[in-house]
């Protein structure tokens, strides 16, 4: 072994410098090209070229060198081509900011770029549903020309809200942070995988916005066949920019799994793992299964309109991609809310100081949530189906409420009687756990086939489902932000501030989806952006609360980014919290601990006061 290194020291290697341009400026310049060069060389050699000079297949195979140029630029090069071929890498992360604009190994960098990346999609995919609901004030077109163009909006919403949002923030943003602090490691397995994974977010993201350029689609954010197949151009970019933000979804979820399967501390067992490691990992496991089958589903629909296959016609029915699609569709809806569900058990016991109720029991509901959700899919087919095929799909959907109403219970059951803090993330929490009730209870309904028959593809079915999500997994996204802000940043956000913003949100979202519910049941269909005139008065109302909610979103960003820079100093663990991530500095150091993590006793238990893991400065101490 030591020869071999001496051996390879004489060849000539690159000397390890930092890079001068922002790699993410030299990324875009590369993609630049990367597409440039793909799209003109297709284009000449395709022998069916008309004379534009990028066509849908151009597009395609431009896109594909323009993602390989933006990798390779953002530092793909340096730190994974050069080591492949035996050389060193090159790549020296700056210590500053700036470290934030390029490749980074460091999993607290990562989770800090996907935090950042994840706000910006919420950004812009918000501001697109501010323009679907300007559109919708009045019953007749007004602000959009013409109705492809809303549907882009809808589609294009849908689309970053599921695949940059809600799969991302907490998963790749907040696991990637916390995950390797919660159970003691000092890294990730796969660094540099998780490294180039956040980089193919921003991609997809990019590639989705862009997808207009070539054309409006029509399909929502479900790329319904054969409609797809049909529809102009955009289409493309919206198979590619997906299959660019779930493959990032991906890579994060073979490096969180294999950390927590392979890189615990000492005394840190399946036992004691925290909970919202338990959410993460179910939700890793979640992932590696459904997101590579909605990508082969993509790869086969972008191929099918490429060359034509005919798939979706020759296999005799729409359902076929029905339920292709929804056989991931309704996991992911799990995938969304599973950390939700983890962190509300987080949060709860610290902020009481009580013992987490039924811990065994919130795991076994995550645990088995995970393993029913893939047999329910067709609860989103029911217009599509015989009566007899109904049923199973119903009962599957309503048993679903069994274990999802573990987590509820140790949620509950851990309140009950306690005196809680009531701080901006006990506060947050409580409403996630108000508004996902509202979303589970309707959720129930739609799974009657009576029911959902008549409320299919109305806004009953939207209010449902932002409820769910935006009830129950962006409340306790934003819950977290607050709570882990001074392990973040070693600073305070402002209670007061906080709590304000908190009730805001609150009001606005029911103000704005509680309604919807009304619309939908009084026959407002989903996918319209002209509606009968009845029906001005609620649809103005809900507009004008879903102004005010959007304005509460960009005020606790603004009160948090406040908050991390110039916030009161924070204490060392300002919620005496046992977890291990508050057994280091605020910020924590490069390496996480300050020596061996070393724990004694579960986390969850607040009736004595020994502390529940240590921190053995000299490793020899703990034999
Ligand atoms: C600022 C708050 C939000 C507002 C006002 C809003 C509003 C809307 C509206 C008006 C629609 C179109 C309904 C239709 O005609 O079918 C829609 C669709 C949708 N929204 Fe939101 N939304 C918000 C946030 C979110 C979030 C946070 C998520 C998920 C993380 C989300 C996921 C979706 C999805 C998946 C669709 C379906 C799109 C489709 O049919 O393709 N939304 N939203
Ligand atoms: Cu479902």
């Amino acid at each position: 072994m030591e020869q071999r290194i001496a051996q390879a020291e004489p060849r000539n290697h690159p000397q390890p410098k930092v890079l001068r341009m922002a790699p993410v400026l030299r990324g875009l310049i590369w993609a630049t090209i990367g597409f440039v060069v793909f799209d003109l060389f297709t284009v000449a050699v395709d022998p069916y070229r008309g004379n534009p000079l990028v066509t849908e297949p151009s597009a395609v195979i431009g896109w594909v060198g323009g993602l390989l140029g933006w990798l390779l630029g953002v530092g793909g090069y340096e730190e994974m081509i050069l080591p492949l071929f035996g050389s060193p890498s090159t790549w020296v992360e700056p210590k500053d900011w700036r470290r934030y604009f390029g490749l980074s190994t460091n999993h607290k960098v990562i989770g800090i770029q996907y935090l950042f990346s994840s706000s910006s999609i919420f950004l812009i995919a918000g501001l697109d549903a501010m323009a679907m609901r300007y559109e919708l004030m009045q019953p007749s077109m007004h602000f959009f020309t013409y109705t492809g163009q809303y549907l882009t909006a809808v589609g294009i919403h849908g689309s970053l809200m599921m695949f940059g949002v809600g799969t991302v923030a907490m998963i790749s943003g907040l696991g990637n942070y916390f995950v390797p602090l919660m159970i003691g490691a000092k890294r990730t397995v796969f660094s540099r995988l998780s490294g180039i994974g956040h980089w193919l977010l921003p991609a997809g993201a990019l590639t989705l916005i862009a997808s207009p350029l070539l054309g409006y689609w029509d399909t929502g954010w479900r790329g319904y066949e054969p409609l797809a197949s049909q529809d102009p151009g955009g289409m493309v970019y919206y198979y590619l920019g997906i299959f660019a933000m779930t493959f990032s979804t991906i890579l994060s979820a073979v490096n969180l799994s294999a950390t927590i399967i392979f890189h615990r501390a000492k005394g840190m067992t399946w036992a004691r793992l925290p909970l919202f490691v338990w959410g993460i990992l179910t939700v890793s496991l979640l992932n590696l299964i459904w997101q590579p089958e909605i990508e082969m589903t993509f790869v086969m629909a972008l191929l099918d309109k490429l060359i034509p296959f005919h798939f979706w016609d020759a296999l005799g029915s729409p359902e076929t991609y029905l339920s292709m699609f929804w056989l991931f569709g309704h996991p992911e809806v799990y995938i969304i809310v599973l950390p939700a569900f983890a962190m509300w058990n987080e949060i709860i016991p610290v902020m009481a100081q009580k013992n987490l109720f039924a811990r065994d029991w919130a795991i076994i509901g995550l645990i088995f949530v995970m393993m029913l959700s893939g047999l329910v899919w067709a609860h989103h087919m029911f217009t599509n189906m015989r009566n007899s095929e109904m049923f199973p799909f119903a009962f599957f959907t309503e048993m679903i409420s069994i274990p999802t109403g573990f987590s509820f219970m140790a949620a509950i059951g851990t309140l009950w009687k306690a005196r809680l803090r009531l701080t901006t993330p006990s506060l947050l929490v409580l409403m996630s756990l108000f508004n996902f009730v509202v979303g589970g209870l309707t959720g129930v309904y739609l799974a009657d086939p009576p029911v959902n028959l008549q409320v299919h593809d109305t806004f009953f079915v939207i209010a449902h489902f932002h409820y769910t999500i935006i009830g129950g997994m962006i409340f306790t996204w934003i819950a977290s932000m607050y709570y882990w802000l001074p392990k973040f940043s070693g600073r305070m956000y402002n209670e007061t501030w906080g709590k304000l913003l908190a009730i805001w949100i609150f009001i606005g979202f029911n103000g704005t989806f509680g309604q919807m519910f009304l619309l939908g049941l009084d026959g407002m269909n989903r996918w319209v952006p002209a509606y009968p005139p009845y029906l001005k008065p609620m649809n103005y109302e809900v507009s004008l609360f879903a102004f005010f909610l959007g304005a509460g979103f960009i005020a606790h960003a603004i009160h948090i980014i406040w908050a991390w820079r110039n916030g009161p100093k924070a204490p060392e663990n300002p919620w005496h919290s046992r977890t291990l991530e508050w057994l280091t500095t605020s910020p924590p150091p490069e390496n996480n601990f300050d020596g061996e993590v070393e724990v004694v006793r579960g986390f969850y238990r607040y009736d004595h006061d020994e502390p529940s893991a240590y921190l053995v400065k000299d490793a020899s101490e703990s034999q």
